[in-house]
């Protein structure tokens, strides 16, 4: 149980709560220390948007939930942050979708891989995966070494949070990329083919509950609906919809 610092009261409870949590994840030694830097971007992003599911980040879940179900070898990749964020959504969306956890971290740190894997498996986590010696082309960073049973098998992967490179490198292999990532603007969302710019706490759980409802659709059914998807307007919408919010409050 993580202790936490704010009152539920506390107007600013739930934001203060995540902090405590990835701090939490720090000193447990799976997030990284640069990992609380990333989820501070993310949060100023969050705060533009006003810290609620936007109707863009709805149609790329449903579109994300399609592709998912319709993908032979899907493989979820986790970071130290998405695992203290969101580890038991993570853990159920690889059991109703029946594919593996990777495990892929962008700060090395071969004690943060084990500590990550047992904490995945107290959560439930039965298939996970570690990086062995197989490597991705084009990245240069410790993203490029992979699972040959997970990533370089994987026809899709769903890699929350990411930093840039490996998104170009799988896309560049042939594979699809789903992502969520509050900052419309980053090359991760640019890149991926669907990208849910949503806080990955809300949009988790919404993600599995459309695959629930999803799972009784045909392929065609869902393939129509992946069809009707296109990646870079809905980034559009994101933006426009940040710059009216902006010019309304201001
Ligand atoms: O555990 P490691 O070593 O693999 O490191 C994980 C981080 C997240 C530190 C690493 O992948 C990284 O540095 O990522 P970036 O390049 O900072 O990209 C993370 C993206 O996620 C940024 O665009 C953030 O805006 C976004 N982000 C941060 N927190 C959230 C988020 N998106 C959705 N939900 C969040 N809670």
């Amino acid at each position: 149980m993580i202790k936490t610092s704010s009152d539920p009261k506390h107007p600013r409870f739930l934001s203060n709560f995540y902090r405590d949590l990835l701090s939490e994840g720090v000193r447990k030694g799976i997030t990284s220390l640069q990992g609380l830097t990333a989820h501070g971007r993310g949060e100023t992003f969050d705060y533009l948007m006003g810290e609620k599911t936007c109707s863009f980040a709805r149609v790329s879940i449903q579109a994300a939930a399609s592709l998912l179900l319709l993908s032979k070898f899907p493989v979820i990749s986790v970071n130290g942050n998405t695992v203290i964020l969101s580890g038991k959504g993570l853990v159920k969306l690889s059991q109703l979708i029946n594919c593996p956890l990777e495990i892929n971290l962008y700060h090395a740190s071969k004690l943060r891989e084990r500590k990550i894997f047992t904490y995945l498996q107290n959560l439930g986590g039965m298939n996970i995966l570690l990086p062995d010696k197989t490597k991705i082309k084009g990245i240069y960073s410790n993203r490029k070494m992979i699972s040959k049973s997970g990533q370089k098998m994987a026809d899709l992967v769903f890699i929350p949070l990411e930093d840039g490179d490996r998104t170009r490198a799988l896309i560049h292999l042939g594979k699809k990329v789903i992502t969520i990532d509050l900052n419309p603007l980053s090359r991760t969302a640019n890149d991926a083919t669907i990208t849910i710019v949503d806080n990955i706490v809300r949009a988790l759980p919404l993600l599995i509950q459309v695959i629930t409802q999803f799972r009784q659709l045909s392929r065609n059914e869902l393939q129509s609906k992946l069809n009707s998807y296109d990646n870079k307007k809905n980034l559009a919408r994101a933006l426009r919809f940040i710059r009216k919010r902006l010019a309304e409050l201001a």
